[in-house]
């Protein structure tokens, strides 16, 4: 289901609610801990989509840092690639989780650009299991990721993929208020 679609410049940028392990897009980035070797939430919905091949390449990765991300294949999934990242876990926002969440969004688009991949689907990163609080997070997804678009210049569509609706509106309440009028 689409909530808000806007353009930037050449770039459709959209907020859907969707399980992200599902869509036909260049890149879908998941939401991993440090690992890299599978989880719960939507780490765990891309895994089992990808199938066994996913977590044997990522294996060969050595893990990944907080705000970092790595690539690779998507395997058994409609998307190409999978974008790995490693969101904070929230606590109470005293120790840089802002910006650790902003690095994930920023390192991801820097891999899209690298790679020149035109379409890209983000999860609400953090907000599940490492319990980010959502509004906050959702802001600080729509700008960076925004604020990004000249560093990726291949991309030409931008997916918020939300699990919920009020997720979504707090995701179309930023991109609303970070893309100016329509
Ligand atoms: N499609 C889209 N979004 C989803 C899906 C899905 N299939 N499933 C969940 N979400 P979480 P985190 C949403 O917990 O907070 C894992 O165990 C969910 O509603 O998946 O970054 C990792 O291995 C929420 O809004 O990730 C790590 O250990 C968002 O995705 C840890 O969880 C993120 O929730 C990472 O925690």
């Amino acid at each position: 289901m689409t909530v808000l679609t806007r353009r930037i410049g050449g770039v459709q940028l959209d907020i859907i609610v969707a399980d992200i392990a599902t869509l036909g897009v260049d890149a879908i980035v998941n939401a991993a801990n440090t690992s890299l070797l599978g989880g719960g939430g939507v780490d765990g919905a891309i895994h089992r989509a990808a199938g066994p091949e996913l977590v044997a390449e990522c294996r060969m990765l050595h893990g990944c840092k907080t705000g970092d991300a790595k690539i690779t294949k998507g395997y058994r999934l409609r998307a190409a690639h999978v974008i790995h990242t490693v969101g904070p876990v929230w606590n109470g926002g005293t120790i840089g989780e802002d910006d650790r969440l902003a690095s994930c969004y920023r390192r991801a688009m820097e891999l899209c650009g690298q790679h020149k991949l035109t379409s890209v689907a983000f999860p609400a990163i953090s907000t599940g299991i490492y319990r980010f609080p959502a509004d906050r997070a959702a802001e600080i997804a729509v700008r960076t990721t925004v604020e990004m678009l000249p560093a990726a210049p291949s991309v030409d569509r931008v997916v918020f993929c939300c699990f919920s609706e009020p997720s979504a509106e707090l995701h179309a309440e930023a991109l609303a208020r970070h893309s100016g009028p329509c």
